[in-house]
């Protein structure tokens, strides 16, 4: 066996029995720079009409009211931000990391941005299958650092050892620290554990594990993030709110609507079906 088949074996079987891994450096500093700057820019003006999903509980001073999250970017073609997005929701670096998690295809099912400004709230712990109801199997997210993140900004934490968690009923999560509403608390002794990533950083995780963010206490630094999430090729069941393309960019028919989805992450004056 050669020693390329040894590495990629040994990458898929770390993603199964973590549940997540971290790309070091997967955008180019360059690639990083020019999403950035698109979303921004699109956004210099306040929420992007159509795009930008306003945080239903955000009072005039949240800085989640002048910076809410931007929703499926990739569905956007009439926008610059549609064409930018799909180049990276299908880049073949994404693909072949993709391929070696899963084994097989992925299809692309969501992308969203997030700009976590500076004093923005965060979004607390949950599992991502909860509200894309992927079956069989679950789904799989790329995090791709827009700027240097760590716990003072609000950095991505990952609860290591839930990633084979069944999902699970959320509790009602602090509206003072998270912007959403659900909060799945990790079963004892399990811990969140905070992912430092510098930009151009891609964090990969699965459907089950349990993951969230704290707010940002920085008081200058943004932690901007460009987030897609895929399904497995073959997948049956998604839940409503996404659709799957795959990645010559053509739509995939024939999945069934799951029961229960939603946006990812419902947020405080949207209640969720559970
Ligand atoms: O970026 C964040 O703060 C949270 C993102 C997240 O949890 C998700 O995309 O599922």
């Amino acid at each position: 066996m050669d020693t390329g088949v040894v590495a990629e074996m040994s990458l898929q079987q770390q993603f199964r029995s973590e549940g997540f891994f971290v790309a070091r450096q997967l955008l180019l500093p360059a690639e990083v720079k020019e999403i950035g700057d698109a979303f921004t820019a699109a956004a210099a003006n306040g929420p992007v009409p159509g795009l930008s999903a306003p945080v239903a509980d955000a009072g005039a001073t949240d800085p989640l009211a002048r910076w809410p999250r931007i929703m499926h970017p990739h569905r956007h073609m009439e926008s610059p931000l549609g064409p930018l997005t799909r180049r990276y929701l299908f880049d073949q670096r994404v693909k072949a990391l993709l391929w070696q998690f899963l084994g097989k295809e992925a299809w692309a099912v969501n992308s969203m941005f997030y700009f976590k400004p500076p004093g923005a709230r965060g979004q607390e712990l949950h599992q991502d299958n909860f509200y894309l109801r992927v079956r069989p199997g679950t789904c799989l997210a790329a995090w791709i650092a827009i700027d240097d993140c760590d716990a003072e900004n609000g950095a991505l934490q990952v609860v290591p050892g839930s990633q084979n968690m069944q999902t699970v009923c959320p509790e009602k999560a602090d509206q003072t620290r998270s912007f959403t509403a659900a909060f799945v608390r990790p079963p004892a002794p399990l811990k969140p554990m905070v992912v430092d990533m510098q930009a151009g950083d891609a964090l990969f995780f699965n459907g089950q594990i349990i993951h969230g963010s704290g707010p940002n206490t920085s008081p200058h630094r943004f932690r901007r993030a460009l987030i897609f999430h895929y399904i497995p090729a073959g997948s049956t069941e998604l839940g409503e709110f996404y659709s799957a393309l795959d990645f010559s960019g053509t739509a995939v028919g024939g999945i069934r609507l799951a029961v229960g989805g939603g946006p990812c992450g419902d947020e405080f004056a949207i209640q969720g079906p559970h």
